[in-house]
């Protein structure tokens, strides 16, 4: 049985969960540190033929600073309610899919209200999916009248609103673009979208110039497009002879035309030549629960991990199955820790707003993020320990206590000369007791 104190303990403790602790030291106990280095690359990484410009540099150094950021995949998908791989899961013919084309007309749309909400939340950029497999561009392309503008009674070009709408607001503008297309002819079939009906005259050649004329499109009409994230090199990647891509060509064309825009790719690989960043689809760098990452090693690029808040990508009516603002918050501050920016995904109603649920987690985590922030933005990676984890900034350390205990052990590497305090940080300036400090190896402190 527990005491009535352990109880009254337990319950103060929960309500304080995921409120982060300032430590703070004196520089020189960080001299010979590993970690105290930033992921982003300031010099070419070996055998790399890919010179980055200085302002695609000085662009990674604000992406990695910014820790988080919302995932939106918004298309006629959205319509059937059932995620965004509903034409192949569903093995639907691609006359009937594009039917919804035909009758998409999100009333309630106002890209200036999801970009608040997103703001809100403490977000600092948005990945907007411009085209996904399905092959639907949600922007005025000319290259094919496959699109927002020609092809839905709503004809508003939702890139073009979001741009704007990112641009007052100042938060950066990714785009997610699709390398995979499963309604043109021209695109060599892969492992998916078998089901659709459609001719198949593969022509890469043309296919790969249709890309890069959509991508011109995304990078120089709209103003603030500042990345391009790539999805579906693995549907060939069981072919016989391996597929060429030419996505090294791809990247030196986007850096032609924009050189500060980032560039990654979901090929669940390493990075290559020409990317700046590094992805890790549902999973933390380093780990591979989700099965996307085995074999992934970490590279000195800044890394982003994408997780949905349920468990779909596009909005699917069935999937009520979301995460707790706290698992969440755990999440972001997991990735911080490890280095990483948290790129999380939410998939917009068919009538053009966002789910309610989705707005309120942001709600949650933009309450937290205005208190802690700063244990997360513009911070370096830290360490794991068996009741949390750790970032770092300069000569701070920020201790983020997840698991429910009454005191915490913090191994140093090295003697500090001096340990300026322990602050709990979500009551300001309250010094915790340093209990015993071992010749400086070990600081416990009593949270309680
Ligand atoms: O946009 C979201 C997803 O639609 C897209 N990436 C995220 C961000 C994505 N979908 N699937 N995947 C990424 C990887 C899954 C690959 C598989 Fe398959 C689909 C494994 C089995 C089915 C393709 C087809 C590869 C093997 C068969």
């Amino acid at each position: 049985m527990k005491n009535i104190e352990s109880l009254i303990k337990q319950y103060v403790m929960k309500r304080v969960l995921n409120k982060a602790i300032i430590f703070s030291f004196f520089l020189s106990f960080l001299v010979g540190c590993k970690k105290d280095c930033k992921n982003t690359t300031t010099q070419v990484e070996r055998n790399s033929r890919y010179v980055p410009a200085e302002e695609n540099l000085q662009a990674r150094r604000e992406f990695e600073d910014s820790r988080f950021g919302i995932f939106l995949h918004w298309g006629i998908y959205s319509e059937f309610a059932q995620g965004e791989w509903y034409l192949d899961n569903g093995k639907l013919q691609q006359e009937e899919y594009q039917k919804a084309a035909s009758c998409f007309y999100p009333i309630l749309f106002d890209a200036n209200e999801w970009v608040r909400a997103i703001k809100n939340s403490g977000a600092k950029y948005i990945t907007f999916t411009s085209r996904h497999h399905d092959g639907f561009s949600m922007w005025h392309t000319k290259e094919s009248l496959y699109n927002i503008v020609d092809a839905t009674p709503f004809k508003c070009d939702i890139v073009g609103e979001l741009a704007k709408a990112c641009k007052n607001d100042s938060i950066r503008l990714h785009i997610y673009y699709s390398l995979i297309d499963w309604m043109r002819e021209d695109y060599p079939l892969g492992e998916s979208g078998h089901y659709t009906g459609r001719k198949l005259k593969p022509d890469y050649v043309h296919y790969f110039q249709f890309m890069k004329n959509q991508i011109r499109e995304l990078l120089c009409n709209y103003d603030g497009v500042e990345g391009i994230w790539l999805d579906g090199v693995w549907d060939h990647g069981k072919d016989q002879t391996p597929f060429d891509w030419r996505m090294e060509e791809f990247y030196e064309y986007i850096h032609s035309l924009k050189p500060q825009c980032l560039i990654g790719n979901n090929h669940h690989i390493e990075p290559i030549s020409g990317e700046d960043f590094q992805m890790f689809e549902r999973d933390l760098p380093g780990e591979n629960k989700a099965g996307y990452s085995e074999g992934q090693m970490i590279s000195q690029l800044p890394l982003e991990m994408c997780q949905t808040m349920n468990g779909s990508w596009g909005y699917n009516v069935s999937d009520q199955d979301y995460k707790t603002s706290r698992e969440l918050i755990t999440l972001l501050v997991r990735a911080a820790s490890k280095g990483s920016n948290l790129l999380l995904n939410i998939g917009p109603q068919p009538n053009g707003e966002l789910p309610a649920t989705a707005l309120q987690r942001l709600k949650d985590i933009g309450s937290w993020m205005k208190l802690n922030g700063e244990s997360i933005y513009g911070t370096m990676r830290g360490e794991e320990y068996p009741w949390g984890v750790t970032t770092r900034k300069g000569k701070t350390i920020y201790l983020h206590v997840l698991e429910d205990t009454d005191n915490i052990s913090l191994p140093l590497v090295k003697k500090p000369r001096k340990i300026n305090g322990a602050f709990r940080y979500d009551i300001h300036k309250k010094v915790l007791t340093i209990n015993h400090v071992k010749q400086y190896d070990v600081i416990k402190l009593d949270l309680y």
